[in-house]
């Protein structure tokens, strides 16, 4: 064992024992790593994985966040973005001002759109299929990154096409990929209080499943500080290994802390510092076969944002513009960072920043323009 791994807790040694001969930690390690309190143990283990797989680089991406309405028939306790039909407070985008909004946020060249939204009653599947054919035909350099395994499965109702039809018209109107959101915790314990109605966890990860069978890639999250506990978040990221030890369709864990305010869960304290570290760390520690660990700054502040990167973190999101789901539920960081803000984060945190594409390739720019390195 290298002689720079040093703690106090007994229940930890074998655990590094495995993750420096580079061997898989099992369900029972994970939960022993979310019962210590030795973080600088937990973290030091995590970033070790962390260098060997990254080394010093740390990724952003440039992406413009576009909700095309915030009307949902889903009422998820955990959710202070969604309204109902007639509400104050429901907006619902026509075409143009989507592809509008998206104009916006190309004046600083973003690469990607990262696009979700409520489950909405009424919209038809094709107001979905046309807008991301238009803002494909308007912006076809910007990759499409659209649409929840939530949302996936409410339209696939909708338009009563089965989940592989749906994936298919989507990807052919032009989603490039999915995003992680609606994980949730796939426990239906916690998942009937915390988002009833919604996809059931075994439904999200055949959605996932199906997307990655056709060549779709996606993330995954992982909302942690509510009412789960830790064998909860153990089962959460087993779940999530196992898939892509069958798929390899995952492209980035992304931990989500909850934000209680203005939601149906609001008595609930915020999370902590420690938890918000922890989870990083343990997330780098058990998804071995992911490749990257996103630290997103809207909710974890960029402060713990900052620090998570040397805790296992090697991608900060992003100079995302106008995020709504977190500042809905109480989130008091600015709605989006400068490109210069967030490198300088990164620097200071003694790491390398590498603007990424989607897919991760580096994005080189001039003055006017982008080019990605394949
Ligand atoms: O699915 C909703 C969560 C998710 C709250 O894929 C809340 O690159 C905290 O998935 N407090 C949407 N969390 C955000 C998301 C995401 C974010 C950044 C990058 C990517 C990616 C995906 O936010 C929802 C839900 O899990 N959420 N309400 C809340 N009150």
């Amino acid at each position: 064992m290298s002689h720079a791994f040093q703690t106090d807790d007994a229940r930890l040694r074998p655990i590094a024992e495995k993750v420096l001969a580079g061997q898989r930690i099992d369900a029972a390690d994970a939960l022993a790593l979310y019962r210590s309190f030795d973080i600088l143990a937990v973290g030091w283990l995590a970033n070790h994985v962390r260098e060997k797989m990254h080394g010093d680089t740390t990724y952003f991406n440039v992406n413009r966040h576009i909700n095309p309405t915030n009307v949902c028939v889903a009422a998820c306790r955990l959710c202070a973005f969604g309204r109902k039909k007639d509400s104050a407070g429901s907006y619902t985008m026509a075409l143009e001002e989507a592809w509008e909004t998206a104009a916006q946020g190309y004046s600083e060249a973003v690469t990607e759109f990262h696009i979700v939204g409520g489950l909405h009653p009424d919209l038809p599947f094709q107001y979905f299929l046309d807008l991301i054919a238009g803002l494909k035909q308007r912006f076809p350099k910007v990759h499409i990154k659209a649409f929840t395994m939530v949302e996936v499965g409410y339209l696939s109702k909708r338009a009563k096409l089965s989940t592989r039809e749906t994936l298919e018209k989507l990807k052919l109107a032009g989603v490039d990929s999915l995003p992680g959101g609606g994980a949730e915790i796939f426990s239906d314990r916690v998942r009937r209080i915390i988002c009833d109605h919604k996809l059931d966890g075994q439904q999200w990860l055949d959605t996932a499943r199906m997307a990655h069978q056709l060549g779709l890639r996606s993330n995954a999250t992982m909302l942690y500080g509510h009412i789960e506990n830790d064998e909860d978040r153990v089962d959460h990221l087993m779940k999530l290994r196992a898939l892509q030890d069958e798929t390899g369709g995952f492209q980035t864990f992304i931990p989500l802390a909850f934000h209680p305010e203005n939601t149906a869960l609001h008595h609930l304290p915020k999370t902590s510092g420690m938890l918000d570290i922890k989870q990083i760390a343990i997330g780098r520690l058990v998804l071995d076969n992911f490749a990257h660990i996103k630290a997103y700054w809207q909710m974890l502040t960029p402060k713990i944002a900052q620090i998570a990167l040397r805790f296992g973190a090697d991608d900060l999101d992003g100079t995302v513009i106008e995020e709504k789901i977190y500042h809905d539920a109480g989130a008091t960081t600015p709605q989006g960072m400068r490109r210069e803000e967030l490198t300088r984060l990164i620097r200071e945190a003694g790491r390398e920043p590498v603007e990424r594409d989607t897919m991760y390739h580096p994005v080189v720019r001039t003055e006017t323009s982008f080019t990605v390195s394949v």
